[in-house]
């Protein structure tokens, strides 16, 4: 019979101290991986079975420092116990509420507490499950503007290139990344993209923000010409793609595509599942940059990852503008059965909580001139192309070996791990983002682990 570490949870000493420390299961063939090569994963099996602060647990008892919170998510650090606390008292008093047509209390103190925390008049909030399913929500607001406004007509989406939006089939198409898409057909109508902005001729090794790239964000002009405003709904981005392997915003982008959407009557959606929530040294990275989107989808940190949740930050204009219907009218045909579940308003309430207690976007800021000096350290590592960096976030990038597209980029994460740390592959690049609460020393003996790693690595 197999068994998951989970039934027998161990200590983190009793864990330290014992080998094997937990029976890992025998059968690992029915569970379809995402996003995991299935069958090599399976060959050799990377079990995490515990975690706490800054570290994972592995099922040989090994103790890993995490350089990516999770999957970027983990902004405060591993099972807070006033997380855990909050959920499990949630469950006891009220398991779920039905979300159409009836409400309960911590929907709405939750929506107003990030009304509260995002900037300007992003006042508004719908629920969702995830950030996949926040980036539908979006599209379908934006559009759904449109068409309330009485100009029905604007239905297309601009993306942008390597861009990363979940994988549902509006995310998907407006997303740019070429894996993600080539199994699935044409996709939504109506889609263009916007360049991406990475090239490392101008850009590599930036520390921050590159000098090099403001007039990409033109590139919406000519897509304008090309397809008439009226009929284009909205632009989505992220402020800074992280999926695809950390690409910073070049100065004055950010700006310069609100400037040229605002315009145009065309709504600028901010996709800030990885950026929300301290990543970048504050709350949102459009408070980071200073533009303001009209539309924002959060997921990840909204609840520690702890129980999975996400949401779209609406401004009052085009919230207001559905609010013109007809009294008793259902202004929004959408929605889902676990839209602002209790277990998740409780999670995310707690959440907010130790961000605002902890001061964890400040320490996010204040870290990032540390981070910044230490991750390029790497600069002159064997292979390595480029190191950026923002926020606590960092990207190293490596030359292609053998004509086998991030082979070597997968070979240095699973050297990190064996080593001692968790990272995450993109393509050529391996990107770190760790909790919030990581210290001083835990950046120096992740960056050292990363490179002896990449110096092991052919
Ligand atoms: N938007 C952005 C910007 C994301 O980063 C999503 C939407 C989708 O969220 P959900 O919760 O549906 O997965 C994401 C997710 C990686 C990686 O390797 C990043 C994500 C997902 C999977 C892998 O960096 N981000």
């Amino acid at each position: 019979m197999p068994r998951m570490g989970g039934e027998t949870a161990p200590g983190e000493d009793e864990i330290l101290s014992r080998e094997p420390a937990i029976q890992v299961p025998n059968d690992l063939d029915a569970y379809w991986m995402p996003f995991t090569a299935n069958r090599r994963f399976k060959s050799a099996p990377r079990l995490l079975v515990k975690a706490k602060g800054m570290h994972y647990f592995m099922a040989d008892g090994r103790e890993i420092l995490d350089g990516t919170a999770g999957l970027w998510c983990v902004n405060a650090g591993h099972c807070r116990d006033e997380i855990t606390a909050a959920i499990a008292a949630q469950a006891a008093e009220l398991d779920y509420a039905t979300a159409f047509q009836m409400g309960h209390p911590k929907a709405f103190e939750l929506a107003a507490r990030l009304a509260d925390l995002a900037p300007g008049d992003l006042d508004h909030v719908f629920y969702v499950n995830s950030g996949s399913e926040a980036v539908e929500t979006a599209l379908k607001i934006a559009m759904a503007y449109h068409h309330a406004r009485g100009e029905p007509g604007r239905t297309r989406l601009i993306g942008r290139e390597r861009g990363y939006h979940g994988v549902n089939f509006g995310g998907m198409s407006v997303g740019g990344i070429g894996n993600n898409r080539r199994q699935f057909g044409a996709g939504l109508p109506g889609v263009d993209h916007l360049p991406h902005t990475h090239d490392l001729q101008h850009n590599a090794f930036s520390r921050g923000q590159p000098d090099w790239g403001v007039h990409l964000a033109d590139e919406l002009v000519g897509l304008i010409a090309l397809h008439d405003a009226s009929t284009i709904a909205a632009v989505i981005v992220e402020p800074m793609a992280g999926s695809t392997g950390v690409l910073v915003p070049p100065k004055g982008y950010l700006e310069r595509l609100a400037e040229i959407c605002g315009a145009h009557g065309i709504l600028l959606i901010f996709d800030e599942v990885i950026t929300g929530f301290g990543r970048l040294g504050a709350a949102f990275a459009a408070e980071r940059f200073g533009v303001l989107p009209d539309l924002m989808t959060i997921a990840k940190g909204l609840t520690n990852a702890a129980i999975p949740m996400g949401a779209v930050l609406v401004r009052k204009g085009v919230h207001d503008a559905f609010m013109q219907a007809p009294e008793g009218m259902i202004e929004l045909f959408h929605g889902y059965t676990y839209s602002g579940h209790p277990m998740a308003c409780a999670a995310a309430l707690a959440t907010l909580d130790i961000y605002e207690n902890d001061g964890l976007f400040a320490r996010a800021a204040g870290l990032e001139g540390y981070w910044e000096n230490a991750v390029h350290r790497l600069d002159e590592a064997a292979h390595v192309i480029d190191v950026r960096n923002i926020g606590l976030v960092a990207g190293i990038e490596f030359t292609t070996r053998d004509g086998k597209p991030g082979a070597r980029a997968y070979d240095v994460f699973t050297k990190c791990l064996e080593i001692g740390a968790l990272t995450r592959q993109a393509g050529e690049t391996i990107a770190l983002s760790p909790p919030l609460i990581i210290s001083e020393d835990e950046i120096d003996r992740l960056v050292a682990m990363v490179g002896e790693a990449i110096a092991a690595t052919p």
